[in-house]
């Protein structure tokens, strides 16, 4: 997105919903969203509308509008400082542990985690993020 650059500092996809964390020169973070959703929209004709209810007939599913891609809005939030960075951070790789898709983190293949482990954007230890590791680890990010 030329026009409106971003960073990926962490991003986790799940089968209903997701979690990232962009950094952003300027306060605009609704034109990305618009525009991210727009494009992957459009990078993936089969979940559109209108493709969606020629395959799937089930009419409670069209009525709850769940025949596009995104649901509508989304919920933002400005990180302040490099510790509560680290939460945001943690908290889009540890979500497929929380969610119950796996029981370690680098087991889920749709986050930025292993990605970044190797190339030490992240802390090392975060290769173990389970629920034990969360546990014990979460104070030393307390910010
Ligand atoms: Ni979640």
């Amino acid at each position: 997105m030329r026009t409106h650059p971003f960073e990926i500092e962490a991003w986790v996809v799940m089968p209903d919903h997701l979690h990232c964390v962009l950094r952003i020169m300027d306060t605009n973070a609704p034109v990305r969203w618009s525009k991210i959703k727009a494009l992957t929209s459009k990078a993936l004709p089969e979940f559109s509308a209108k493709n969606y209810s020629k395959h799937y007939k089930n009419k409670s599913r069209q009525k709850r509008q769940l025949s596009s891609l995104w649901q509508k809005g989304y919920w933002e939030h400005t990180i302040r400082n490099e510790k509560e960075l680290y939460m945001y951070l943690l908290y889009c790789c540890y979500n497929p542990v929380k969610h119950r898709y796996v029981s370690n983190a680098t087991e889920w293949p749709y986050s930025t985690l292993n990605r970044y482990l190797r190339n030490n954007r992240y802390p090392p230890d975060w290769a173990y993020i389970n629920e034990s590791w969360v546990d014990s680890n979460l104070a030393a990010y307390d910010p």
